[in-house]
């Protein structure tokens, strides 16, 4: 149930290994598109494999759920208000598959939920159908792939699965085990719900460190890429490195799942939330002054080159984007200074017309270094130029 960013390539590499894979979308075009062998999400190699498990006939996409004998919730848990999980997918899927539950099923969600989902949906489930009470199998299992990475991390990453009984982890383990060649670990529903959220709060507690070290060390004028290499060097000393913000959809959003529910409890992780939010809004005040700066002492408007949309280095994809997030705002106050909008890993934008990354940052006065794709780290540092490097471009 959902062929996303997760979903569909789960629901290929599970075929790929042999197994009969229904997949299905609320949206048609998914289904139409999914159905003719074209990938509608951006994943490395995935295309190729999802023609071959469709030509196989293991694998076909549907708008509605067939009968089948395990069914995976992989659908979106988005925001509803401030920042509150909203699991209505979550449900809406679950009662899609509801009527065709029978014994001996498994159901499985998958979506990144909040504490507590697998039993509520449990609770829909035997309130609908009270005959499968203790003759179904439910769990929960996360996925925690990289995005650019899918193929080989679904099958090679360990993977958490908690089971509402012990019965049902060992069903979900069972299953799991036809393609995943990392270890299975079993544990109950609400930890495996909390480790997901754990996995992600950890990586933005610990940016959001490297984040706040960034902002004193540029009051301070220290080097902030050479003292968390220096610091590094202790043995047990491992600081992540700092950028202009936390995005995508995995890290920048499900702390707010443990925050929304535990909000006297969860401090640091709300706080670093905010430390990664404010260091995008410190980027793009940064460059907007920058650029004041120099129409007062040169007397001219300067030339910008903005380098890169993307949210992490070396991939197209823009969701989320705190680069991206900066360039909108410069843009938006900048409005009459020449703006040059660079991501040599997309063709073409719906909003700027981009320049080649090299052009640009030749033709700029002041280049803002968003995000550390490897062909920046091409370029020069030029004593001429005012760079703004918020990524580590020249960390070196
Ligand atoms: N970032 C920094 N500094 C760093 C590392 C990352 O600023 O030192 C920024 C990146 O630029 C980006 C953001 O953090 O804007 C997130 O990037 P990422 O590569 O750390 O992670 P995601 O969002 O692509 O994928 C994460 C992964 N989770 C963890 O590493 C704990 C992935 O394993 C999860 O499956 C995924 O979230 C998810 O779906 O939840």
């Amino acid at each position: 149930m959902g062929l996303g960013y997760i979903g569909l390539p789960t629901a290929i590499i599970a075929a790929k290994h042999g197994i009969d894979v229904i997949g299905v979308d609320i949206n048609p075009k998914v289904v139409e598109v999914t159905n003719r062998g074209k990938l509608h999400i951006i994943e490395p190699g995935m295309e190729e494999m999802l023609q071959e498990v469709i030509a196989t006939g293991k694998f076909k996409a549907y708008t509605t759920p067939q009968e089948s004998d395990a069914y995976f919730m992989v659908v979106p848990t988005p925001f509803k208000g401030d920042h509150e999980p909203d699991v209505s997918y979550v449900e809406a899927a679950t009662r899609a598959v509801l009527p065709l539950l029978k014994e001996g099923d498994l159901y499985v969600i998958e979506s990144t939920s909040p504490i507590g989902t697998t039993e509520m949906m449990a609770n829909i489930i035997f309130t609908e159908r009270p005959e499968l009470k203790g003759k179904i199998y439910i769990a929960y299992c996360p996925e925690r792939v990289l995005p650019g990475n899918v193929i080989y991390e679904l099958v090679h990453n360990d993977r958490v699965i908690g089971g509402l009984t012990p019965e049902s982890t060992d069903k979900a383990i069972g299953f799991y085990s036809q393609f995943v060649k990392g270890e299975l670990h079993k544990t109950n529903s609400r930890t495996a719900e909390m480790c997901k959220l754990t996995e992600n709060s950890s990586r933005d507690v610990q940016i959001a460190f490297a984040n706040e070290l960034s902002l004193i060390c540029d009051k301070a004028g220290i080097n902030v890429w050479e003292l968390i290499n220096l610091a590094n060097k202790h043995p047990r000393v491992n600081i992540l490195q700092p950028g202009c913000g936390v995005g995508g959809h995995c890290i920048a959003v499900d702390p707010y799942f443990i925050t929304a529910d535990y909000p006297a409890e969860s401090k640091i992780i709300a706080t670093a939330r905010n430390i990664n939010n404010y260091k995008s809004l410190w980027c793009a005040e940064k460059v907007k002054n920058t650029i004041l700066e120099f129409e007062l002492k040169n007397g001219r408007k300067p030339v910008v080159a903005m380098m890169g949309l993307a949210f992490k280095p070396n991939i197209d994809d823009l969701r989320e984007s705190p680069a991206a997030n900066i360039v909108g705002n410069v843009v938006k106050i900048c409005g009459n200074t020449e703006i040059l909008v660079v991501e040599p890993n997309i063709q073409e934008h719906g909003t700027y017309t981009l320049t080649d990354y090299r052009e640009a940052f030749e033709r700029a006065d002041i280049v803002v270094m968003l995000t550390a794709h490897n062909r920046f780290k091409e370029l020069p540092w030029d004593e001429k130029k005012t760079i703004l490097d918020f990524c580590g471009i020249y960390k070196k």
